[in-house]
């Protein structure tokens, strides 16, 4: 019988993908990634690429990558969108590091391992508010424009693509690995260079890239996608980024200004792809980002989010950022963000929960579960609601027929709650079902849909998932609290309906089995019989049934509710293994019925069945932890470059004529500190010249980057301090660049001038980070930093200059900046301190110049863990003072009044060491004599559950 079935079956089963046919013996097809108008397909399957953006280079920490790629996994999200930053691996030209924090292969097998697929960004350019947009600073001194093809960057750029293209090529699909599509470039769609473009993409297919290469354009899709369509540079798989709520943290209540976010179709052989799709914001106005988290939160995710999907078909997302991180170091660019890239992300900077996760699960898993959503066309024939105010937009699926509606307002803007009835023209028949709509929300409702083992002809409830557990089909179907639902099942024959929890009434008529209610908690329904298996349905609120979890494998999937996260989970004999977050509530688990034990994290959880055949335990909260105080501070000032005894003689003499920087000195020689290898932090300068005894002012420019400031003395004596200039251009080619960047006018006191001698000018410059390249124009990119012009009378000035005394080794290029502490290893936990004098740095008055308190502090935190530790500098800053915090040595932030709303600052795990000693290092620089310093410090916990 089997082999009459195979032999008649051979022509059909020849068509089919060919790990069906070929068993064992034959090799391994190979494994592919294709698309065509509707999706990707791997292997021939076609997937909802569901992607969310993490920046490795934001979370110093490996083992928290994995945290935080396991929390997008559970929230739905198969796969991550990766930028991979050039300026973080590369410090110096030809110098390169892939080790440590900065293990690329370690990144692409923990996302292997997680089970997410890969969108890989090596721009060479990524934006992404880092310092130059990812482009390192050395790439400002050569020549050539940045973003082109022109010798000098193509040199640079060639360096960075051929060490990062076997990485990501070693990690691609079709050799095992997770890598499923290239990204080319970033928004490159002015100034734009076709030849570039191109070879960006000849670069990556000569080291073995063999998956569909993307771009994202930003805004108005443009270049790429039509002009270049078919010419040099174009590429594979354009899309479209979008961020359609602006970055007006401040106005949580804006509503779309930035349009209505309806990613492009942009040509008729590729899927939709919304490469960036806005999932958080950058905190241009200073409001905080929990004020982003609100702007772009749960409503938004809604509405904007399932309009997109049902609207325009689009089946590649990639959402950004599903968690910010931190621009610890120098990393950050310094107009537009401060240390915390937290980006009111779904997943906050200290890796928590927020109720926008909420929203990416209950969609996340709809798109993992519902099929038929892969392949979508519009359809006409739509669901009509009696009422206006409310309007519907449909599409279905071909091969199933399977119906998506979107039910919304018609005015996009409304803040009403309305209800209509819909007049649905279903597959399986005409339905009248009611819906109730909150003003700026939609609902993506389903008809026609072969769900698991059942026929489910519409519904008015959202499918968050479902799956076929023990011979059932588990279902979690949810609505707004308080809305009108109704599900319509297909049955042979009357089946047999157990309203087992909540008020559902059910009739039963021409196979329709037809259940009303009102979404109230969380419902449940058992139907029996009717020729089909069994079926438990949960009708819960988008709350209810955004506790419920899935997990285990395809083959034995597994649903739980409750706990605070469900990272994976296991069945083996009658025992349910599930490895998870947990504090104080319930824990249900939907399992087969063999299934009588639980254990989560490996302790064993008593458990009880329930009527819905599932396991119902109870986790207790984690004991409370207590975070030592602060104190033992010690204190020690520095700045004895101020001095003109200090031997500067092993200092960079500064004394270059020439800069390729489109922006030419006003003065020589060039004082630029790129052009002399110091890239980041802060600068010194000591300028020796022999004066007349008739000088009167010192005059200086410098240009910082905003927010940055510089401090000037004249043979040790403080003559004060000025505002680094931020933009010596206005970034468009048309405005000619300020020619008075960061000026600073200081008279000359009275005695302190030493005619006919060596008279000795010490700057020091805090520079903040480098502008990015975004229209790639080469004059933002290549702005100096550092003094820019300089004159003492007319005398001619000998200078030097000073900033990093090198690379960190295991924190890399980015760390460090050129302070006498930071240079002679203050920073370091390992800096013996004990001969410095207590001193509170809240206390202690601040003379100009850079002063450094460190404290040292043990925790103990128990194993099985996880607590998020931050520091909280209490109080608001005064001004005129500006703090670097290191944290065991590395560069954790920056804190002051002046330097943005930030009081606290992540500590992650790694850095910190949660059982063992730890080394607050603060390097203290202020403008003038101030009566205290900052603080007072405390660490405080933002979460605490057991893992
Ligand atoms: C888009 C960039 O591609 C991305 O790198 C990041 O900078 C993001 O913006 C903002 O956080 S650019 C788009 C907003 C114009």
């Amino acid at each position: 019988m089997r082999r009459l079935l195979t032999v008649l079956l051979a022509p059909l089963l020849a068509l089919l993908p060919a790990p069906l046919v070929t068993g064992t013996a034959q090799a391994r097809p190979q494994r592919q990634v294709t698309y065509d108008h509707w999706s990707l397909m791997l292997d021939g399957r076609r997937v909802v690429l569901q992607a969310a953006e993490f920046h490795y280079f934001r979370l110093p920490s490996p083992p928290l990558w994995r945290d935080v790629l396991e929390k997008f996994k559970a929230a739905g999200f198969n796969a991550v969108s990766l930028y991979f930053s050039w300026a973080y691996h590369s410090p110096r030209q030809g110098v390169y590091d892939f080790t440590g924090v900065r293990d690329l292969d370690l990144l692409l097998r923990t996302a292997a391992e997680t089970g997410l697929y890969v969108i890989a960004r090596p721009g060479p350019y990524i934006n992404a508010e880092t310092s130059g947009g990812g482009l390192p600073a050395w790439v400002k001194t050569v020549p050539g424009r940045a973003r082109s093809s022109e010798p000098g960057f193509r040199e640079a750029y060639r360096e960075w693509l051929d060490r990062v293209n076997p990485i990501i090529a070693r990690h691609q699909y079709g050799r095992g690995g997770p890598v499923i599509l290239y990204n080319a470039e970033n928004e490159y769609q002015v100034n734009t260079d076709a030849a570039y473009m191109q070879d960006i993409q000849d670069r990556a297919r000569a080291a073995g890239i063999d998956v569909p290469i993307t771009t994202n354009d930003c805004c108005d899709a443009g270049s790429w996608s039509s002009t270049w369509a078919t010419g040099p540079g174009a590429v594979q798989i354009p899309g479209v980024d979008d961020y359609p709520q602006s970055f007006a943290c401040d106005n949580p209540e804006e509503w779309g200004p930035w349009g209505e976010g309806l990613t492009e179709r942009l040509r008729e052989d590729i899927p939709v792809f919304a490469a960036e799709y806005q999932a958080g914001a950058i905190d241009l106005g200073g409001a905080g980002y929990d004020r982003c988290r609100e702007l772009t939160g749960p409503a938004y995710m809604k509405f904007f989010y399932k309009n997109n999907l049902i609207q325009t078909g689009a089946t590649m997302l990639s959402y950004y950022m599903g968690f910010g991180g931190t621009n610890w170091g120098w990393l950050g660019q310094p107009n537009d963000v401060y240390t915390s890239y937290d980006y009111g992300a779904a997943i906050t900077e200290a890796r928590r929960l927020t109720p926008k996760y909420d929203e990416f699960k209950r969609q996340g898993l709809f798109l993992e579960s519902v099929a038929p959503l892969a392949r979508t066309d519009p359809l006409a024939a739509r669901p009509v609601p009696d009422n206006a105010a409310l309007t519907t937009v449909a599409r279905a699926n071909p091969d199933t027929g399977t119906q998506f509606v979107l039910v919304r307002h018609a005015d996009r803007a409304a803040t009403s709650t309305d209800t209509a009835t819909l007049d649905w023209a279903a597959p399986d028949g005409r339905y009248q079902v009611p819906v109730r709509v909150a003003g700026r929300d939609a609902h993506v409702l389903v008809a026609g849909y072969d769900l698991g083992g059942q026929r489910l002809a519409v519904s008015t409830s959202e499918i968050m998932t479902h799956a076929a557990i023990g011979g059932r089909d588990v279902a979690v179907l949810y609505g707004t609290a308080g809305s009108p639902g109704a599900t319509v099942l297909r049955y042979d024959s009357a089946p047999r309906v157990t309203v087992l929890a909540g008020r559902v009434t059910s009739t039963y008529a021409g196979g329709d089995l037809r259940l009303d209610y009102t979404h109230d908690g969380l419902a449940r329904v058992l139907v029996t019989g009717g020729g089909r298996r069994p079926l438990l349905l949960l009708l819960g609120t988008d709350e209810e049934a955004a506790a419920f979890w899935r997990a285990g494998t395809a083959g034995q999937p597994v649903l739980v509710r409750g706990t605070e996260l469900v990272r994976s989970a296991s069945v083996t004999g009658d025992t349910v293994r599930l490895t998870a977050d947990t504090a104080a509530g319930e824990v249900e688990v939907f399992a087969p019925p063999q299934a009588r034990r639980l254990r989560v994290g490996g302790a064993d959880v008593a458990v009880t069945r329930t009527a819905s055949g599932s396991l119902l335990g109870v986790t207790r909260a984690p004991a409370p932890v207590r975070l030592p105080a602060l104190t033992g501070w010690r204190g020690r000032a520095e700045t004895p470059e101020a001095q003109p005894g200090f031997d500067d003689s092993r200092w960079t003499a500064a004394d270059r004529t020439t800069t390729v920087s489109p922006h030419k000195p006003r003065t020589l020689p060039v004082l630029y500190a790129d052009d002399y290898g110091f890239h980041q932090g802060d600068i010194w300068y000591r300028g020796h010249f022999t004066a007349t005894g008739a000088e009167t002012s010192v005059d200086l420019n410098a240009v910082t980057g905003l927010r940055g400031d510089y401090l000037v003395w004249l043979n040790g004596r403080y003559l004060g301090a000025a505002a680094g200039g931020v933009q010596a251009d206005s970034g468009d080619q048309a405005t000619p660049p300020n020619p008075d960047p960061g000026p600073g006018h200081f008279a000359v006191p009275a005695g302190v001038l030493r005619p006919g001698a060596d008279n000795v000018l010490a700057v020091l410059v805090a520079t903040m980070g480098h502008n990015d390249d975004w229209i790639a124009d080469d004059l933002r990119f290549k702005q100096p930093r550092g003094l820019v012009a300089a004159s003492v009378g007319g005398a001619p000035i000998r200078w030097r200059v000073q900033g990093a005394a090198g690379v960190d080794p295991v924190r890399g290029g980015l760390n460090n900046g050129g302070l006498y502490g930071e240079r002679s290893g203050w920073h370091l936990p390992s800096h013996p301190d004990r001969s410095w004098p207590a001193a509170d740095p809240a206390a202690t008055p601040l003379t100009p110049g850079v002063t450094w308190y460190r404290t040292s502090f043990r925790l103990g935190l128990p194993e099985g863990r996880d607590v998020p530790v931050g520091l909280r500098a209490a109080g608001e800053p005064s001004p005129g003072h500006r703090a670097l915090i290191f944290l065991n040595g590395w560069n954790i932030g920056r804190y002051g009044a002046d330097l943005g709303p930030q009081r606290e600052f992540t500590l992650p795990a790694g850095l910190l060491k949660e059982r063992g000693e730890n080394t607050l290092a603060l390097a203290v620089t202020a403008e003038r004599p101030l009566p205290a310093g900052p603080g007072p410090f405390e660490l405080f916990a933002y979460g605490n559950v057991r893992r």
